[in-house]
């Protein structure tokens, strides 16, 4: 009795290994890929303060850029090792699912439709976003009612473009669109009054209206009118590759949970005091062995890039011009949306 136990004890281990070696073979996809390369081709938007744009020094810079940079490190070891492929909202897909880049890391929303039709699987969320109004202080317009017949400008391929209408059809309210896919134009045909009022992600209207000439001349509504969960996509059914991206984005979130900081990692790393401190940094377990990685990925993104707390506040956070809350971008146990699922 005892033997048969351990017998099918021992079927069961082997059966294990096999499937794990087979996991392994179908894993020639992506990461070998980037590995070979050296480079993660990142696909960005441009000029969108805090979160993709170019610094003064010619560095690309910004929430979203440093998801790219924290892939980079996990997978390659230096932050530094990206390509920035600039994607407009209407070409950002097609360049995912032609192979033109690895990650699609641009404030793209996961929805139903794109995660089923276009070739991509969404990751896990990075920020959490609404959207919202911006119109010409002068009008003296106070609420969305008040754009009633109004002339916007809209970026094709969004879901700002979709939930304005269903906002508007359902209230009987109309509106005229002028349709410019390049957000630098988009945003200078506003500025110019050649539409009323623009319709995108909050933060996406925040971060522009930085750059422009006037920013008091122009007034963000208070309707935030939509879900707007915002993160990284890959291209489609490639699992080991979702799964690296996913798990590099939840473990800098698990450092803020667990105190984990671009200073302190190391420091932490040798104590090996807590569990789930040494298993998120490496010196505990094989986890990053089993993604494909070396067993420090998640110690290499901290240390590179921060954990979630200093990538905020670096790019979006009171000190910088945007001047962010965390709001729905806290933690779970600060009562935020962040929940990122255990590293074990
Ligand atoms: N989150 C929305 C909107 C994202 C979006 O594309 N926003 C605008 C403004 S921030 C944009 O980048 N438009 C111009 C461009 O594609 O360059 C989506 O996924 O559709």
């Amino acid at each position: 009795m005892r033997y048969k136990k351990k017998a099918s004890r021992m079927m069961a281990v082997s059966t294990l290994l096999a499937t794990t070696v087979l996991a392994g073979e179908a894993q020639a996809g992506l990461l070998k890929e980037v590995q070979e390369r050296d480079t993660l081709r990142c696909g960005v938007s441009s000029d969108k303060a805090g979160f993709s744009y170019l610094t003064d020094d010619g560095e690309w810079a910004g929430l979203d850029v440093d998801l790219c940079r924290a892939v980079a490190a996990a997978v390659l070891g230096d932050a530094a090792k990206v390509e920035y492929v600039v994607t407009t909202a209407k070409n950002r897909f097609t360049a995912l699912a032609s192979g033109e880049v690895d990650v699609l890391s641009r404030s793209t929303t996961w929805t139903a439709s794109r995660d089923a039709n276009l070739g991509a699987d969404f990751t896990t969320p990075w920020f959490f976003d609404g959207q919202g109004f911006m119109t010409h202080a002068e009008y003296g317009i106070d609420s969305v009612e008040g754009l009633d017949g109004a002339v916007f400008c809209l970026s094709p391929g969004t879901t700002s473009e979709q939930n304005l209408e269903d906002y508007f059809g359902r209230r009987g309210l109309t509106y005229e669109a002028v349709v410019i896919e390049k957000s630098t134009e988009l945003y200078g045909a506003f500025q110019q009054g050649r539409c009323d009022a623009i319709t995108n992600d909050v933060t996406g209207l925040a971060a522009r209206r930085t750059l422009f000439s006037d920013p008091e001349a122009f007034t963000l509504l208070p309707e935030v009118i939509s879900k707007e969960p915002l993160g990284a996509y890959v291209p489609q059914g490639d699992a080991q590759w979702r799964d690296i991206v996913t798990w590099t984005a939840f473990a800098l979130m698990n450092a803020e949970e667990l105190g984990v900081t671009s200073q302190n990692a190391e420091e932490l790393r040798e104590d090996g005091k807590r569990p789930q401190v040494a298993r998120l940094l490496g010196s505990d377990g094989k986890i990053g062995e089993r993604f494909g990685l070396s067993n420090d990925w998640a110690y290499r993104a901290i240390v590179q890039v921060g954990n979630y707390a200093e990538v905020f506040e670096r790019n979006v956070g009171a000190e910088t011009p945007l001047k962010f809350e965390r709001g729905h971008n806290r933690l779970w146990t600060d009562g935020g949306l962040l929940y990122p699922a255990p590293i074990r």
